[in-house]
């Protein structure tokens, strides 16, 4: 059973995604971000930077525990113990470690400042409404969103003809596209993806994991803990 530490969100549904995808049995430990519960010294020691998910594996590496923090490592370590998702060759792994690492250092970081311009610094008080980071993260989401079309114009999946950890890492992020501002009319291959994606029993599980606690951060109490106010 492997322990899951998470809060409902895009980097969070990475791992409760996979795992369910990979039918792996977790139990669920919830860290919620709006109250401070990732500062918990006990939680800092598996996840240091003070974010989830995280997990810890009883039957890690030769058969000892191990604990994985940073989503994108967590997809890696669980599609390695499973040999589910990661491609069939080489090439395939290069293609898919491409699209996670792009999904990592792109989608992830752009799309979760775009939802902190756009719909939490508006809501600050004093209101934080400031056009030029809004502008600046909505047109880079939406650069991001087009690089994504372009490639499922010619691949069924981001990696290529199979599913992959890599349409996990982005489906998240992808699926919040309204709150990011961003329009789909000119993107026809990454709605038909985003269907595809929502319409698989792994993904709409792991997406449904504990939804009722979503937030939406407008209590002062969350904000003092995520926005350091
Ligand atoms: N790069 C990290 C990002 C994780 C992350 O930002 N998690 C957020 C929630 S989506 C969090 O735990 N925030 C707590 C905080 O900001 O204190 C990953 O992909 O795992």
């Amino acid at each position: 059973m492997i322990d899951l530490y998470f809060w409902p969100t895009p980097n969070g549904w990475k791992a409760s995604i996979a795992l369910e995808e990979m039918g792996l049995p977790y139990k669920t430990h919830l860290i919620n971000i709006g109250k401070g519960d990732q500062f918990d010294p006990e939680f800092l020691k598996i996840s240091p930077n003070n974010r989830m998910p995280a997990i810890v594996d009883p039957d890690g590496p030769d058969g000892a525990p191990v604990s994985v923090f940073e989503s994108g490592a967590i997809l890696m370590y669980l599609a390695r113990k499973t040999g589910c998702f990661y491609g069939a060759s080489e090439r395939d792994r290069i293609a898919v470690e491409e699209w996670l690492m792009w999904q990592m250092g792109g989608v992830g970081p752009m799309a979760g400042q775009a939802h902190h311009f756009l719909k939490y610094a508006p809501q600050l008080d004093p209101p934080q409404d400031l056009p030029y980071p809004k502008d600046r993260y909505r047109s880079e989401v939406g650069r991001l969103y087009g690089v994504l079309d372009r490639r499922l114009a010619e691949n069924e999946y981001v990696a290529g003809d199979f599913y992959s950890i890599a349409d996990i890492s982005i489906w998240g992020w992808a699926s919040l596209w309204e709150g990011q501002q961003q329009v789909l009319e000119d993107k026809p291959h990454f709605t038909r993806w985003l269907d595809m994606m929502s319409a698989r029993p792994g993904v709409q599980a792991g997406r449904a994991l504990h939804a009722d606690l979503r937030g939406d951060h407008r209590d002062q109490k969350s904000q003092g803990v995520l926005f350091k106010r």
